[in-house]
C-alpha cells in the first residue's frame, strides 16, 4: 500500500522481481504436492490391506481434508533444507522425490497429532475450517482416522527406503520425536486437570518444558534431521544445530500461544464455522499454561491477579472477555513484542555463532519463514 514513494521503474522492477518469485515458489509447492498424491495414491493401494471402494473413499477423504491442507512449512523445509547442506549442488530428481517424501511424513505426523489434539483440546476451527471430528458422521472416528495417519508414515518409509543406508536412523528419529511430542502433549493437559486448577503453580520453565517437547521437536528439529540423515550425516555431530532449532521452536509455540488469543482469523473461518466462538482458540477456557497467561501473573497486580484467577479456565464467554479485557489493560500485545525482538536477537546471535555457513543459511532460512508471522 505503501508505495507512493517509489518511483515507477522502480516499482515495476519490484513487481517483476516478486512475481518471478512468488511463480518459483509456486512451482516448488506444486512439485511438493505432487508427491502428496503420489503418496496417496499408493496408501490407497497398499496391498496389506483389502481395500473395498467404501473404505477407500474413507481414506481419501480423510487425507485430503487434514493432511494437505497447512502452511506446509515442516515439509517444504526437508527439501530446503537438504538443497543448503548440498551448497548449491544442483539436486537430482530422486532426491528431490525423496526429500519431499520425508517433508510429507512429517506432514502426516502434524495432521496425526493435530487430529487428536483437537479432539482433547476441544478446539473448533483448524486452519479455517472445521475441526475433523466436528463433521457429520466423523465424530470418534477421528480418534482412528489419527491412528491411521500415524500409522502411515512407516508405510511410507518403508516403500521408499527401506534400501538406504539411513533407513534405520529415520526410523529411530520419527519413533523418538513422536515419543517426545506426545509427552509434551501429556504435560500440556496434566497440568490442566479439573480440581487443581492453580494459576500459581504455572511459570516461564513449566511453559518453556512443555512447549519444548510439544512442539519443538516435531516442527523444527525433525525436518533438519531429516535432511541431514539424507545428506549422510551422523546426528549424534549436530546437537549445537538441534539446540537452536530447539530454541526456536519455543519461540514458535510462544507464537501459536499469542495468535490463539489475538491472531485475526479468516473471515470464512470464523463467521461461517464458528459463530458459537468469540475466540479463535481455546486456550483460556481449556485453563493452558500459555505464554500469555504465565506472562500476564508476572505483570498483574494483586486486584488483576484475583480477575484472573477467577475467570482462567471457564467456559463461560462472559469470563473468556474478562481475560481477554485484562490482557489488554496490561498490554501483553506490548510483552509480546518485546519477547519476539529479544528472542529474534539471541537466535541471530546463536546462528551467527555456528562454525558452518551452509547451517548458518539453513537456520536463517528458518527463522525468517516464522518471524512475525500472523498464522
Ligand atoms: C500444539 O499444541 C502441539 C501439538 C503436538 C499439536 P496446541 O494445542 O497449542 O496446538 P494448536 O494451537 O494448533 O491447537
Ligand atoms: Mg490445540
Ligand atoms: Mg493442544
Ligand atoms: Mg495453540
Amino acid at each position: 500500500q505503501k508505495l507512493t514513494n517509489i518511483s515507477q521503474p522502480t516499482l515495476s522492477l519490484i513487481q517483476h522481481n516478486s512475481t518471478q518469485l512468488s511463480s518459483k515458489m509456486s512451482n516448488l509447492k506444486s512439485k511438493f504436492l505432487e508427491v502428496y498424491s503420489l503418496l496417496k495414491e499408493e496408501l490407497l493401494n497398499d496391498p496389506a490391506f483389502e481395500f473395498t471402494d467404501v473404505s477407500r473413499q474413507w481414506v481419501e477423504r480423510m487425507l485430503d481434508y487434514n493432511v494437505p491442507g497447512g502452511k506446509l512449512n515442516r515439509g517444504l523445509s526437508v527439501v530446503d533444507s537438504y538443497k543448503l547442506l548440498k551448497e548449491g549442488k544442483e539436486l537430482t530428481d530422486e532426491e528431490i522425490f525423496l526429500a519431499s517424501a520425508l517433508g510429507w511424513c512429517i506432514e502426516w505426523l502434524q495432521a496425526y497429532f493435530l487430529v487428536l489434539d483437537d479432539i482433547m483440546d476441544g478446539s473448533h476451527t483448524r486452519r479455517g475450517q472445521p475441526c475433523w471430528f466436528r463433521l457429520p458422521k466423523i465424530g470418534m472416528i477421528a480418534v482412528n482416522d489419527g491412528i491411521l495417519l500415524r500409522n502411515h508414515i512407516p508405510r511410507i518409509l518403508k516403500k521408499h527406503f527401506r534400501g538406504k543406508p539411513y533407513y534405520v536412523d529415520l526410523l529411530d528419529l520419527f519413533n523418538e520425536v513422536e515419543f517426545q511430542t506426545a509427552s509434551g502433549q501429556m504435560i500440556d493437559l496434566i497440568t490442566t486437570i479439573e480440581g487443581e486448577k492453580d494459576l500459581t503453580k504455572y511459570s516461564l520453565p513449566l511453559h518453556r518444558r512443555i512447549v519444548q517437547y510439544k512442539t519443538a521437536y516435531y516442527s523444527f528439529y525433525l525436518p533438519v534431521a531429516c535432511a541431514l540423515l539424507m545428506a549422510g550425516k551422523n546426528l549424534d555431530d549436530h546437537i549445537d544445530v538441534k539446540n537452536i532449532l530447539i530454541e526456536m521452536g519455543v519461540y514458535f509455540q510462544v507464537q501459536d500461544d499469542y495468535l490463539d488469543c489475538f491472531g485475526t482469523p479468516e473471515v470464512i473461518g470464523k463467521v461461517m464455522y464458528c459463530l458459537a466462538c468469540s475466540n479463535i482458540g481455546t486456550d483460556i477456557e481449556d485453563f493452558k499454561c500459555s505464554w500469555l497467561v504465565v506472562k500476564a501473573m508476572e505483570r498483574c497486580n494483586e486486584e488483576q491477579k484475583k480477575l484472573l484467577i477467577e475467570n482462567y479456565g471457564k467456559e463461560d464467554p462472559a469470563c473468556v472477555a474478562k481475560v481477554k479485557e485484562l490482557y489488554n489493560t496490561i498490554d501483553l500485545q506490548g510483552a509480546f513484542v518485546e519477547y519476539e525482538n529479544e528472542s529474534y536477537g539471541k537466535l541471530i546471535k546463536s546462528i551467527e555463532a555456528h562454525p558452518s555457513k551452509a547451517i548458518q543459511a539453513l537456520l536463517k532460512s528458518f527463522l525468517a519463514k516464522i518471524y512475525k508471522r500472523q498464522k
